[in-house]
């Protein structure tokens, strides 16, 4: 039986927490059970690459799941942050060979990343979850 972790930044709770409702979904559909999800909090998307090295360093997971949600603010620091963590995500899982997978809305307003936490434009959440079973179906 495989192993999940999902990691989710805490940033932007409300939006997060419909993309935690959507991976856990799909992954209790996949018959994954509860027992072999383990969901770790982090403060903000930027600290998800180095969360998600030490839990890949643990050997206990076949994929992990990255979730949060940034929202562009007036200046750079959403650009920043939107890069460190996409980057480092890959990079943890190229380093590692522990497939991560995305599922970090990063839009211009909150009305943006709604559409795409469980509204019109589906649910980043499930779209990382179903991406991570099929890694581990893929053996990876
Ligand atoms: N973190 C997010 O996950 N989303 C955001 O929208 C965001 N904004 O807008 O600032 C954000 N910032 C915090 C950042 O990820 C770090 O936690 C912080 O800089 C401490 O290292």
């Amino acid at each position: 039986m495989c192993r999940f972790a999902i990691i989710l930044s805490r940033f932007n709770e409300h939006i997060g927490s419909k993309l935690l409702e959507g991976a856990k979904a799909t992954l209790l559909r996949a018959e994954i059970s509860e027992k072999n999800i383990d969901i770790i909090y982090v403060p903000g998307a930027f600290e998800i690459p180095l969360a998600a090295k030490k839990l890949a360093a643990t050997k206990k997971y076949d994929a992990i799941i990255a979730l949060g949600c940034v929202i562009r603010g007036g200046t750079i620091h959403f650009e920043q942050i939107c890069q460190q963590a996409a980057s480092g995500i890959q990079q943890v899982a190229l380093e590692t060979g522990v497939p991560v997978t995305f599922g970090i809305i990063m839009a211009n307003t909150a009305e943006q990343a709604l559409e795409r936490a469980g509204g019109s434009l589906g649910n980043r959440g499930d779209e990382a979850a179903r991406a991570a079973i099929e890694m581990t179906q893929l053996g990876f």
